[in-house]
């Protein structure tokens, strides 16, 4: 791993985390989607890309290193440990059934932080217990990103925020219309994936959702 990396904001400081996910996004719109998602002002970009083959993944996570880079985004992979130590990503992003935090950082070195997706209140207190740097608490809604995944809804949001110490970030089903009872629910960070792809102006699209994150 590089000792050479840049600083980067710290994970409590970020509100919006961004996810280029493959199944929305052409490979060869990577780049400029890529761009406009920094420009807007996502505080986290993770490449998303579960159709792919690895080497897919690890060429088009070439391309987005240097522009997130450039604009101080921190870059997340999802899934694959090896693509992210191989590349120098700033973070690693593991599922439930992915490998265990402990795991995943011991592939890819102290530096780079380790997100966990938790579906419920139990699995939040389980992925702190097991020290993540942070993790992605839902599915909120129902959500054609994770269709398989039955939704937790917005109740839960209050007292996950009492038992987790660490930033969470609320995913699923996130759009700008729902962004103000999921803010009155509690939560304090968001994950947008489909509405921010599919918007008419990405950079627009997250400024409007950073407008109303507290
Ligand atoms: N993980 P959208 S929900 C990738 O609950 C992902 O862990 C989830 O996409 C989880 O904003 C989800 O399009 C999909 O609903 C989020």
């Amino acid at each position: 791993m590089s000792d050479d990396r840049p600083s980067f904001p710290t994970l409590q400081a970020a509100r919006l985390y961004g996810i280029l996910d493959l199944g929305y996004v052409l490979p060869a719109e990577v780049e400029s989607m890529t761009e406009s998602l920094c420009l807007g002002g996502v505080d986290l970009l993770q490449l998303r890309a579960k159709k792919l083959t690895l080497q897919e993944i690890e060429k088009l996570a070439r391309l987005m290193l240097p522009i997130t880079r450039a604009h101080g985004v921190p870059f997340i992979i999802n899934d694959h440990l090896a693509i992210a130590a191989e590349i120098g990503s700033e973070g690693v992003h593991v599922g439930q059934d992915d490998d265990a935090v402990a795991k995943a950082r011991a592939v890819v070195g102290p530096k780079v932080f380790v997100g966990k997706s938790t579906h419920s209140l139990v699995q939040a207190a389980a992925a702190q217990e097991e020290d993540a740097d942070y993790i992605g608490f839902g599915p909120l809604y129902a959500t054609g990103t994770k269709p398989d995944y039955v939704p937790i809804g917005i109740h839960d949001i209050s007292q996950v925020h009492q038992q987790v110490k660490l930033p969470i970030f609320c995913i699923g089903g996130v759009n700008l219309p729902r962004l103000p009872e999921i803010v009155q629910a509690g939560a304090r960070r968001v994950v947008v994936v489909s509405a921010l792809l599919q918007a008419a102006s990405i950079s627009q699209y997250v400024q409007e959702v950073k407008a109303l994150l507290p």
